[in-house]
């Protein structure tokens, strides 16, 4: 590709050379990797959450009892766990001989933390074997060790699907790139009420924006609009996890 030219940039005013740290520099290098070799689509969705904020909220209580902090994260990556038991191309990577996928029958899924450094995947494994609690006491431990420099080389291995949460921080969407060879990531943004048509009125409904993107080579676009549907549905009436 065309290099960007360099530019003396005192030219034009003050400026401070830093160094980039480790991490830095290892994430610009798979976040460029990705973006080079996957044709990437971003499908979005928006899913009502308000019954599953009226759980999680009555859950509180217990969840202070037990030491844990129930957030949207558990609840979004159980359903990706179901959705991808029902739609395992979801769970596969190209083969990098180019003729074969390789469906993975575990399901592990990474999520992105911020830390000062840059950005962390660590990964929950077997998450459809994981009940909530455990799910939000992994998430809680595996961001706090990576707040603290205290994530292994295994913790950030072996992940089959990303999620990217900035709903704790704010925006409507945004645009992830897959972390190949996985071959999606789902975004969330933040939740807001708004006002959504019922068939007779507009009720005030807490609407969770989705942002799924996918590798077009590995899945079609109708397959991810089902994909996405479906987590959407799930999280607007979690007794489907139970199903
Ligand atoms: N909408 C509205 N509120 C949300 C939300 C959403 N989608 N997601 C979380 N929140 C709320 C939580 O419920 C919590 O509020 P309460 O205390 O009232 O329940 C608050 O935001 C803070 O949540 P949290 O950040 O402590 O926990 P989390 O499970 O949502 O997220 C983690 C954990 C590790 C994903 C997050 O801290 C983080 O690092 N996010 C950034 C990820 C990132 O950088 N992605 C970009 C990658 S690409 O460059």
């Amino acid at each position: 590709i065309p290099p960007i030219p360099a530019v003396d940039f005192s030219q034009f005013g003050e400026i401070e050379e830093k160094p980039m740290g480790r991490l830095l520099k290892v994430g610009a290098m798979n976040l460029h990797r990705s973006w080079l070799n996957v044709p990437h689509v971003t499908q979005f969705d928006e899913a009502d959450i308000t019954e599953l904020e009226k759980f999680r909220k009555s859950m509180k209580a217990e969840a202070e009892k037990r030491g844990s902090k129930l957030t949207p994260l558990p609840f979004i990556l159980k359903a990706c766990a179901y959705a991808m038991q029902k739609y395992p191309q979801f769970n596969v990577s190209l083969h990098p001989d180019g003729d074969k996928l390789i469906q993975k029958k575990y399901i592990h899924i990474g999520f992105a933390v911020d830390t000062p450094d840059g950005l962390l995947v660590p990964v929950v494994r077997d998450v459809d074997q994981k009940s909530l609690w455990e799910l939000a006491d992994a998430t809680a431990d595996l961001a706090s060790r990576a707040q603290k420099k205290k994530l292994t080389a295994d913790d950030m291995k072996g992940g089959c699907f990303t999620i990217s949460s900035l709903g704790s921080i704010g925006g409507t969407a945004f645009t992830p790139i897959v972390n190949a060879p996985e071959v999606a990531i789902l975004g969330v943004s933040k939740a807001s009420i708004k006002p959504v048509w019922n068939g007779s009125d507009f009720v005030p409904r807490q609407m969770l924006p989705l942002s799924l993107s996918y590798d077009h080579r590995a899945i079609n676009g109708a397959d991810a609009a089902r994909f996405t549907a479906f987590i959407a549905a799930v999280l607007a009436d979690i007794r489907q996890l139970l199903m």
